[in-house]
């Protein structure tokens, strides 16, 4: 920037709308790439339509304390780089008015905004761990250590729902109302998930407050898409050589967004259906179908795909063997496990996903997807696997897949390299790695992880022999040789 230039967000003309007359009405928790181009986009967007008072104040409580400094310096504005196969959008979004972060705000403060009278949604991206549950029940884990930590000092909490439950509890004692509760989390039933945790959180700490919470509070499910990687330098430069000026807080995505919405909110909500969102009266089964479908297959591919030495997506879909396994466990695989509505077009579903993992413009690494797949396997495969060991249906793709995360969380990769696995259970990965030299205990030992597996899954025996099987292929083949076969 020249010495003479000002800053691009003390540009008035930048929105359609005034950024004056924004308050914040929502309290989004977890400030991170999806919501910057997905929730924050779409609240800009119907903002621009509609003059309201809908603004957003951002909360992170772990981490990217940078991140919150640089967008308070740029007054809560930023831009969001939509990239297509062949052309790319820049836009510069307004809807974030303020941001808070226990680091240096402190955690009343948090408690104190999540209490302020005009708070009608607080909304949350925390990923899949965020919820402390554990994965195959989907009940609260109080072994958790931020809930452990929560349970013993409400006061000061650490994790989102003791955030929650605090921000509550001091407005039921100042007289206020509640707010609604929405999650935007890749998690089956995200709404009913949270709404558990903080019930069960609720009767343990407060349980006086409980009949309150359930009159006052409600947790509407919600069905998300959006492909945004975490940030590349190529794609700040790029952004940087649009708006002639650095952005640290802009973000990168694909042009497809989706947005599906139960509608089930206590103080009303943004007419967000004004920028493309759906309000619905059951979100489930479209919940069902992008975990299952989406993110199914991009966690075979991040799995698979790493192993054989794909760093991106976009490239192991160019693969045709990736290809052709990933459109048969999306059509023979996921789909009959879904009831949709009839009009439901699954196959035109399918080719657009195909698509859209194809896009080279987005750089949407393996390794990224793969983390954390302690959380992601139970709604992306394992349920769909009961219902075809249910059914007496065909899984191989599915077992397959399962199989692919056996050999990632080994520790080494195809060409014999280390692999930095990111998951909450990873000690327990490299306890079970570190104790098992024989390959069938070593599936049998992941199989019994029951926070991931249950208890049932582990003892059908046709799928531990196929588990074993394909584990045993993909050790001795290879990934790309064995998924030829498929
Ligand atoms: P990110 O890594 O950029 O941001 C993660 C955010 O979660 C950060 O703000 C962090 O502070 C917060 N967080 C992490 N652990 C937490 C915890 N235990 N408690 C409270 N906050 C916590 O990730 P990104 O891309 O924003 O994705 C977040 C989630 O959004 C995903 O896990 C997924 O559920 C959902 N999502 C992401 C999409 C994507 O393509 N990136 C698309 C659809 C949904
Ligand atoms: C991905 C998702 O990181 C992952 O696990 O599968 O974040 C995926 O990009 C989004 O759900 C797309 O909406």
């Amino acid at each position: 920037m020249s010495p003479t230039s000002t800053n691009w967000f003390t540009n008035k003309d930048l929105f359609q709308y005034d950024r004056q007359q924004l308050k914040s009405r929502i309290v989004h928790i977890g400030f991170g790439a999806f919501h910057r181009a997905h929730q924050a986009l779409i609240t800009h967007e119907m903002l621009s339509q509609q003059s309201s008072d809908w603004g957003i104040c951002e909360v992170n409580l772990m981490g990217s304390e940078q991140l919150i400094q640089n967008l308070r310096h740029q007054d809560h504005c930023y831009h969001v780089l939509e990239k297509g196969p062949q052309a790319q959008t820049c836009k510069t979004i307004g809807s974030v008015i303020e941001s808070l972060h226990p680091a240096f705000d402190g955690h009343q403060a948090i408690i104190a905004k999540l209490a302020e009278p005009q708070v009608a949604i607080v909304s949350m991206t925390i990923t899949e761990k965020g919820y402390c549950i554990a994965p195959a029940t989907g009940k609260l884990d109080t072994n958790h250590p931020l809930i452990a930590h929560d349970l013993a000092h409400p006061d000061e909490p650490q994790s989102a729902i003791g955030y929650i439950v605090a921000g509550l509890r001091a407005r039921q004692q100042a007289g206020l109302d509640g707010f609604t509760v929405l999650s935007c989390d890749n998690v089956q039933g995200n709404g009913h998930i949270v709404q558990q945790a903080v019930l069960d959180y609720t009767q343990k700490v407060y349980p006086e407050l409980l009949e309150w919470l359930k009159q006052h509070v409600t947790f509407p499910c919600t069905m998300v898409d959006r492909i945004v990687p975490a940030m590349t330098d190529e794609s700040l430069a790029e952004i940087t050589a649009i708006i002639g000026q650095a952005d640290p807080c802009a973000i990168a995505c694909e042009p497809f967004r989706q947005w599906v919405i139960e509608d089930n909110f206590i103080k009303g909500h943004p007419d967000w259906d004004l920028a493309g969102a759906e309000f619905v009266d059951d979100v489930v089964p479209y919940e069902a179908m992008k975990l299952r479908m989406l993110n199914g297959s991009h966690s075979f591919l991040a799995y698979l795909g790493y192993l054989a030495g794909y760093p991106y997506i976009s490239e192991a879909i160019a693969n045709p063997d990736f290809e052709r396994c990933i459109r048969q466990l999306m059509l023979k695989e996921q789909v009959p496990t879904l009831s949709m509505p009839d009009d439901t077009d699954l196959e035109a579903y399918a080719q657009e996903l195909l698509d859209r993992f194809a896009n080279p413009s987005i750089q949407h690494k393996t390794w990224q997807i793969a983390t954390d797949g302690s959380q992601k396997l139970p709604p992306r495969f394992l349920n769909s696997i009961q219902f075809h060991l249910a059914h007496h249906s065909d899984c191989r793709l599915l077992t397959l897949a399962v199989a692919g995360w056996m050999r990632y969380v080994g520790g080494i990769d195809e060409s014999g390299q280390p692999i930095d696995i990111r998951d909450p259970l990873a000690d327990r990965y490299r306890e079970i790695v570190a104790s098992t030299d024989d390959d069938e205990n070593r599936v049998l030992a992941l199989l019994a992880i029951d926070s991931i597996f249950g208890q049932q899954l582990p003892t059908q025996k046709t799928f531990v022999e196929s588990v074993i099987s394909c584990y045993m292929m993909l050790k001795n083949d290879g990934v790309k040789e064995t998924i030829k076969c498929y």
